[in-house]
């Protein structure tokens, strides 16, 4: 009997893939390294760093890890600016009114994202009032595919995985839920991952499923 359900941000709730995009694409230009938005989609649940190291692996280059810092930081900050223009309006009417459903049925609710900007965002978009707990990339070491994230979110929640579901749109992150003993959802990319116990084509969807 599924407890709790435990949600990726970025690609499940809402898209900042567009701001991902044109934040590493300035620092790409700027390295003289080609980016597109096929390469752009390898980075989906992805860290910032391992972002970063798929970036320069693409273009071929080598940079000290001061050097990586410094880049990492300089995308960071013109993400965060870009953060700035969200607004509650970017969260569609279906993924409100499902939270709303899911909490009155009386599930515990969670975030479990990759992104150290995890709490902006949900400020930004008025979406903090429908989670019990919020796991993200500031309170990590290892990354998806790693089931840390999830554990975390279980454990703040006080619930075993094994009663919590996780809804996640990358590859990455099925892998990590499976690997932490919940049950995946996959959703967008990750509704086509044959290793996603089950699939949604939108998140309403979850109404039916659970
Ligand atoms: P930040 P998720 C992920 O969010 C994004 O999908 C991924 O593109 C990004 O690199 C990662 O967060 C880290 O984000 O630079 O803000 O710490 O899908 O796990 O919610
Ligand atoms: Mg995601």
């Amino acid at each position: 009997m599924i407890q709790a359900i435990i949600f990726d941000l970025d690609g499940v709730l809402l898209s900042t893939d567009e701001l991902h995009y044109a934040a590493w694409k300035s620092v790409a230009d700027e390295l003289g390294i080609p980016f597109d938005r096929q390469v752009n989609n390898r980075l989906r649940g992805v860290s910032r760093m391992a972002s970063l190291e798929i970036i320069l692996e693409h273009g071929g280059v080598v940079l000290s890890p001061e050097e990586k810092e410094a880049v990492a930081t300089r995308k960071n900050d013109r993400y965060r600016s870009s953060l700035m223009t969200l607004t509650p309006d970017v969260v569609t009417p279906e993924v409100r009114n499902t939270l709303a459903a899911l909490k009155q049925r009386g599930l515990k609710m969670a975030i479990g994202s990759s992104s150290k900007n995890t709490k902006l965002i949900l400020e930004r978009t008025d979406l903090k009032r429908y989670f019990d707990a919020v796991s993200d990339g500031t309170n990590i070491t290892r990354s998806k595919p790693d089931p840390e994230v999830f554990l975390k979110g279980a454990a703040f929640l006080g619930l075993s995985p094994s009663v919590c579901a996780v809804v996640e749109d990358a590859v990455a992150g099925i892998d990590a839920a499976n690997a932490g003993g919940f049950l995946s959802i996959g959703i967008g990319d990750a509704a086509g991952y044959a290793r996603a116990d089950k699939k949604i084509a939108s998140l309403s969807e979850l109404l039916t499923i659970l």
